[in-house]
C-alpha cells in the first residue's frame, strides 16, 4: 500500500485532503502534527478510518522530521504546516523563515537520503508574487514578497528548485492563491467577517447590543477560491510524469469590502448603507454602524491586487474551480449562521 505523509491536517486545506485521499485513494494516510498543551483537532474529529493515522511531527524540530520520514519512506510528502498569517508575520519573522523555510529544506534532505522517489509538495502562495509587475499574475511572474511571510515563502521556492535540480527530485511548490471555506481559521479576513456578520445577525434579532465588525484595509483585492478546489488542483500536480508547477487560482479578484458587503447582504438582506471612505468607511444597517475602520489591522507593507491566472493549469492539468466567489461568501455566512444559532 502506498504512503502519504501531509503535514498540517488539522488546518482547513490539510484536513481537506486528507478526506480526498481517503476518498480518491486507497493509499495509507500519515497526519502529521504539531505536540499542544491544548489540542485543536475540530477539523479531522469526524475522520475515523483506518487508513488516517496521526504522527507527531514538529517542523521547527529536523530530529523529528528526519525520524518520521526515515521510518515511513512516503511515496508522497504533503506539506501544508506552516505559519500561514500574513499580518502576524512581521511580529515573528525568524519563526515564520524556520518553519517555512528552514523545515522544507530538512524534509528535502530526509527524503533525498531515506526515499528519493517519494513525491513532494509544498504549499507556495500568491505572496511571493507580493508587489506585483502584471496582472493577471502566472508562472512567470516574478518573485516580489511585501511580507516576512511572502519572503518565507519565496525563498522555500528556490530551495525546492535547487534540490530539485540538483538531486532529481520530484519536488514542488504550487502557487497558492486566497483559498478559504467553512474551515478556515477566524484571523483570515473571510472567516473573520462570515463569523461576525453571523454574531451581528443572531443579536440583532434577539435584540441585543453588540460591537461593529472592525477591519483594516478594505480596498485591498483578493482571487479567493474554496479550499477544496486546490486539494484537487494538488493531488493532479503530484501526479504528473515530471515535475511542473502550476498556479491554482479562481481567475476572479474582488476587494475585501465586496466579500463584506456580500456577506452582509445574505445574512440581512436590504438596508444597508457604505459611509466614507478608506480610514472612514462604514457600514450602517438601518442607520447602525454594522462594520468600521480600526486602523490597527493595517499592515506595515500591502499587497494591493492579486489575481492569478488559473489558464496553465485549466489547460495542463485539466483543472478547474467548482465553487466562484459569490457562492464562496454564501456557503461560509450559511455555516457560521448555523454554527452560531447551534451555540
Ligand atoms: O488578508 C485585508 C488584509 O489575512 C486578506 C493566507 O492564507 O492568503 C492568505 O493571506 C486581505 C489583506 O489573507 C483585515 O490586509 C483587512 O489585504 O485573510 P488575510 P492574506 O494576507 O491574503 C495567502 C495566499 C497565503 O498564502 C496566506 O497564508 O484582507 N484585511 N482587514 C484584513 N485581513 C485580516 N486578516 N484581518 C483584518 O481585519
Amino acid at each position: 500500500m502506498k504512503k502519504v505523509i501531509v503535514t498540517g491536517v488539522t488546518g482547513q486545506v490539510g484536513s481537506y485532503m486528507v478526506e480526498y485521499l481517503l476518498k480518491n485513494t486507497d493509499f495509507q494516510i500519515f497526519g502529521a502534527i504539531r505536540r499542544l498543551s491544548v489540542p485543536n483537532h475540530k477539523n479531522i474529529e469526524h475522520i475515523k478510518n483506518d487508513r488516517f493515522k496521526i504522527i507527531e511531527m514538529d517542523l521547527s524540530d529536523a530530529h523529528s522530521i528526519n525520524h518520521c520520514i526515515e521510518e515511513i519512506k512516503p511515496d508522497f510528502f504533503i506539506n501544508f504546516a506552516a505559519n500561514s498569517y500574513v499580518g502576524f508575520s512581521w511580529k515573528m519573522p525568524i519563526n515564520h523563515f524556520e518553519v517555512n523555510t528552514l523545515a522544507v529544506m530538512h524534509q528535502l534532505e530526509s527524503i533525498r537520503k531515506h526515499c528519493p522517489n517519494c513525491k513532494y509538495y509544498n504549499a507556495g502562495s500568491s505572496e511571493e508574487f507580493g508587489d506585483v509587475a502584471y496582472t493577471p499574475q502566472d508562472s512567470n511572474h516574478p518573485l516580489r514578497p511585501r511580507s516576512p511571510y511572502g519572503a518565507s515563502k519565496a525563498s522555500a521556492r528556490q530551495i525546492v528548485k535547487v534540490w530539485r535540480d540538483s538531486y532529481n527530485l520530484f519536488a514542488i511548490q504550487g502557487w497558492l492563491f486566497n483559498h478559504e471555506s467553512e474551515r478556515r481559521g477566524l484571523e483570515f479576513v473571510t472567516r473573520k467577517i462570515t463569523n461576525k456578520v453571523a454574531k451581528i445577525k443572531k443579536a440583532i434579532e434577539s435584540g441585543d447590543s453588540f460591537e461593529p465588525l472592525e477591519l483594516g484595509n478594505m480596498e485591498s483585492k483578493r482571487d479567493w477560491s474554496h479550499a477544496e478546489d486546490f486539494v484537487h488542483g494538488i493531488w493532479l500536480m503530484l501526479n504528473q510524469e515530471s515535475p511542473k508547477e502550476y498556479v491554482l487560482a479562481s481567475g476572479e479578484t474582488h476587494s475585501v469590502k465586496e466579500f463584506v458587503d456580500i456577506a452582509f447582504t445574505e445574512a440581512l438582506g436590504g438596508s444597508l448603507v457604505w459611509r466614507g471612505a478608506e480610514k472612514d468607511t462604514q457600514l450602517l444597517y438601518n442607520d447602525t454602524v454594522v462594520v468600521r475602520v480600526n486602523p490597527k489591522f493595517y499592515r506595515p507593507a500591502e499587497v494591493d491586487l492579486l489575481l492569478g491566472d488559473p489558464s496553465e493549469a485549466e489547460n495542463g492539468l485539466e483543472w478547474k474551480k467548482s465553487v466562484d466567489f459569490s457562492q464562496l461568501v454564501s456557503r461560509m455566512v450559511r455555516n457560521d449562521i448555523e454554527e452560531t444559532n447551534a451555540t
